[in-house]
């Protein structure tokens, strides 16, 4: 498997972890989301300090409006984060570049 297989099989399975737990297995309930948010994306829940920041994901995400994230709705969240992070990672290699040509 390449790496980017094996990245997308964890996917799968992280959002099948959460999604079996109660109710429908294929999709995240509003308890599923908050757990997976809470263990899986930690440092993005922690940075923000909004307490309702699962409901606005879900409301977000929740495209078909059944109160439920699906793994489509939920692929989408993680596409949304992975692009502001590399964004982030571009941002600091600039920057890091910046410091290095002034040091030169
Ligand atoms: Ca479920
Ligand atoms: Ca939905």
């Amino acid at each position: 498997m390449t790496l980017l297989e094996t990245a997308m099989e964890d996917l799968i399975k992280v959002f099948h972890s959460y999604s079996g737990r109660e109710g429908d297995k294929h999709k995240l309930s509003k308890a599923e989301m908050r757990c997976l948010l809470k263990e899986q994306l930690t440092d993005f829940l922690t940075a923000s300090k909004d307490a309702m920041v699962v409901e606005k994901i879900m409301a977000d995400l929740d495209d078909d409006g059944d109160g439920e994230v699906d793994f489509k709705e939920f692929v989408t969240l993680v596409a949304v984060l992975t692009v502001a992070c590399n964004e982030f990672f571009c941002h600091e290699e600039d920057s890091t570049k910046d410091c290095c040509s002034k040091n030169v």
